[in-house]
């Protein structure tokens, strides 16, 4: 009755070069500094606008790549031959195991030398996570393997200085062991009770089983739930709760000692299977309706016309070359006057390096470190639901992205590498880039006898990364007036509950079907360096005061002041949003203030909703998502403290491998190296609306990074692409350009009706049901 499920594989070493437009290869041209900084030709001789990608060489190797197969053959093989780790390809529980391996991220302490061009590139390391189980006690354990490539000096270590848990990081794994037979006798108990409740074979329901697996003071207990089947194409299943669940204890290693330990159903608990069949026997027992696959759950295209609907929608296109340059080869991408390095976490996704604007760095490292959906319920699959969604891999997830839907017809697209177990496998087009021009202007005033305004164009770089139910869209946006904004968005199948009993966890949404409400909380990191790597945390607050003025006779007057402060220490760094939106806080530097005395730095801000855990000191989630707690921290930078979570967290939530709230430990963050890590995220409270699927235009959180008296003035006045229009008393009007070049040349009509690539792509991560023989995620 368990469902067959195919997880896939996760751990993603780097990004592989593959370029494509429309469908088409995008024709490169050769690196020359002209084209770089030089005015590129829009039109071709026909006449037809000539799409091609200006290319650029990266200053500097990017060292951030993932393992190149060399290194990970490398690495493999050298884990492999040792005989104290003892591994066994496609072992069992039983076996130790290499379940994942990718690319040690370098120690900033170790890169900044070479970056200012003062040191050689740091070696290089693969991160490596292993499965021990030939034990009692079977563990997971991360390893550092290097320096690569294979030498003398290259060694197998454990990975501990990421970790806040010592001394070795080794963590308990609690559900390696199959279930087969206890999945057998769960099937046989529950026969009669479904044929009672709803006159069905127990072979038409899967069981959905809780994540995180829960241990406490030694005994292991397991909820699942019996979920109805799905039908068609769509994998409906986290929408078909059917309101009986089963309760499991499953201590030691032994599954033949493992035993079924309650049932669960309509909020009445049973000690055994016969209470409740006895139970429903006697008169007055409710039994409750089921939730029915039907078109509803679907996606088709369903609902009347709508009028016009069938008429080509207006579309973007690309009116000759492109105006960013990229250098496949280090992943290397400028737009305008910024730039930066992309690399891919198998763990964390897409991450981008050693941020430049006008030639400066700004931000380090900036990337996602974890991504929480928390979910509650009267039941106890919801209640007891975390997803930690690294675990399944974000960038090892990255989906194809459909040209023309998920991005525009023109995008530039890169394929990323990811491991399959010892393999490492391509997912083509799963970053694309592209500008865009905004639908309102950056920049627009009028007044007696002119308009000027000015286009508000967009460079966006983007990927899906599609985990079980959600596809969770990240957008990097860089604009003309220097500022980033970061953005997430979550479609497809929620996550729904029973509706028996669920009043306070969610509306009812369909026949007897409950949303379950739940917080997305996604944790970024952002490490600022605002001309140089010392600065600190300017607040600004916006508050209300009674004042005296000199000039107003000594009456008071009620108004509002600026309050400016600096944030000491670390301890006061756990911050949220004011609900009025009246604090701002900017990455400053003290040190190297502007011509006006003011320090210079880089705001950050909300720009669309975001959100912290609903939750406080959370049963689940216990230690393992202390930087879920706060709408934002700021941290002073370690190589120690390089990562605010790690995958494997949720393995032992009290004492997790990283406990973010361990990095608070009183310290200046007064003109010292800092990390903001900032949480988007989304409070669902799932309506009718939600089905079938959440869309992306509402689920959206965002946050926007700007120069705070950075620079001298506004640098989009800098661009091409305004006009004033002016006016004399004679009511003659004119406009006035500023060099901007007309599109003269006619468009290739395949950006209008783009090709949809069918791609031989890796299927999406399931993570439902949750099977923890498998916390590789690999099936
Ligand atoms: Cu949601």
């Amino acid at each position: 009755m368990r469902r067959d499920t195919s997880f896939v594989l996760p751990f993603l070493g780097s990004l592989a070069s593959i370029a494509t437009v429309s469908g088409h290869r995008v024709e490169h041209r050769a690196p020359i500094e002209s084209q770089y900084h030089g005015i590129l030709s829009r039109q071709a001789s026909d006449g037809v606008c000539k799409v091609t990608q200006p290319t650029v060489a990266a200053p500097s190797k990017n060292i951030w790549a993932g393992l190149t197969n060399q290194e990970m053959a490398d690495a493999i093989d050298f884990l492999y031959k040792s005989k104290e780790l003892n591994l066994t390809r496609d072992g069992g529980s039983w076996d130790n195991t290499l379940i994942g391996i990718d690319l040690l991220q370098p120690n900033k302490s170790d890169v900044l030398p070479f970056l200012a061009g003062k040191g050689a590139a740091p070696p290089r390391y693969a991160r490596a996570t292993l499965t021990f189980g030939t034990s009692m006690e079977p563990y997971i354990q991360e390893y550092m393997i290097g320096p690569l490539a294979q030498g003398i000096q290259t060694k197998a270590q454990p990975l501990t200085f990421l970790s806040t848990r010592k001394p070795d990081n080794k963590l308990r794994v609690y559900d390696s062991d199959a279930a087969a037979n206890l999945i057998s006798t769960i099937t046989s108990q529950a026969a009669d009770i479904i044929k009672i409740l709803w006159n069905m074979n127990v072979d038409d329901f899967s069981l959905t089983t809780v994540s995180p697996t829960r241990e406490e003071n030694g005994q292991v207990t397991v909820w699942q739930g019996f979920t109805g089947s799905w039908t068609g194409l769509f994998d409906t299943e986290t929408i078909l709760p059917q309101g009986l669940y089963v309760r499991t204890d499953r201590t030691g290693r032994d599954p033949s000692k493992w035993k079924i330990t309650g049932w669960l159903y309509n909020n009445i608990f049973y000690r055994g299977i016969d209470e409740l069949k006895t139970a429903a026997t006697q008169p007055g027992f409710e039994k409750l309706g089921m939730v029915v696959e039907g078109s509803w759950a679907q996606l088709e295209k369903v609902g009347d016309a709508l009028p016009f609907d069938e008429l080509p929608p207006p579309v973007s296109v690309q009116p000759g070359a492109k105006r960013f340059s990229i250098d496949t080869k280090e992943n290397f991408v400028s737009w305008m006057d910024f730039s930066f390095y992309v690399s891919v976490s198998g763990d964390m996704g897409v991450r981008l390096f050693d941020i430049k604007y006008k030639g400066k760095r700004i931000i380090y490292e900036l990337g996602m470190e974890e991504a929480l959906a928390h979910y509650s319920g009267i039941d106890p699959i919801q209640s007891g639901t975390c997803y930690f969604d690294t675990m399944y891999g974000f960038g090892s997830s990255i989906v194809p992205l459909v040209n023309g839907y998920d991005c525009p017809a023109y995008s530039t697209y890169l394929g990323t590498a990811y491991m399959d177990r010892t393999t490492r496998r391509t997912q083509p087009n799963g970053i694309c880039m592209f500008e865009i021009n905004e639908d309102l202007p950056i920049q627009r005033h009028s007044g007696p006898g002119f308009t000027s305004i000015t286009k508000n164009i967009a460079f966006k770089l983007r990927s899906v990364t599609t985990v079980g139910n959600y596809d969770y869209q990240t957008t990097y946006e860089f604009r003309m007036d220097g500022s980033i904004t970061v953005g997430a968005r979550a479609s497809g199948y929620i996550q729904a509950a029973y509706v028996a009993k669920n009043e306070e966890y969610g509306f009812n949404i369909y026949d007897n079907l409950s949303g379950s409400m739940h917080d997305h909380v996604l944790t970024f990191k952002a490490d600022f360096d605002i001309l140089g790597e010392k600065n600190s945390l300017q607040k600004v607050e916006f508050v209300p005061t009674t004042e005296t003025y000199v000039w107003n006779d000594g009456k008071p007057r009620n108004t509002m002041k600026a309050k400016k402060s600096f944030i000491a220490t670390e301890d006061e760094a756990k911050i949220n949003w004011s609900p009025n939106g009246n604090s701002m806080y900017a990455v400053v530097n003290k040190d190297a203030k502007n011509k006006y005395g003011e320090a210079p730095g880089y705001r950050f801000m909300p720009a669309a909703g975001v959100a912290a855990l609903t939750i406080q000191n959370s049963s689940v989630t216990q230690n393992a998502a202390n930087h879920a707690d706060h709408h934002f921290y700021v941290t002073k930078q370690k190589d120690t403290e390089a990562r605010a979570a790690n995958p494997y967290n949720l393995l032992d939530p009290a004492n997790p491998a990283v406990d973010f709230a361990k990095y608070f430990d009183g310290e200046s963050l007064d003109q010292q190296d800092l990390v903001v890590w900032f949480n988007l995220g989304m409070h669902h409270m799932p309506h009718t609306g939600d089905l079938p699927n959440t869309v992306f235009s509402t689920a959206h959180s965002a946050i926007t990074i700007e120069p705070f008296n950075y620079l001298p003035g506004d640098p989009s006045r800098a661009t091409t692409q305004q006009i004033r229009i002016t006016s004399d008393s004679g009511g003659n009007r004119s406009v006035t350009e500023f060099g901007a070049k007309h599109v003269t040349c006619s468009v290739d009509l395949s950006q209008l009706d783009p090709k949809v690539e069918i791609l031989n792509a890796t299927i999406a991560v399931h993570k439902l049901p949750y099977d923890g023989t498998r916390p590789n995620r690999i099936g």
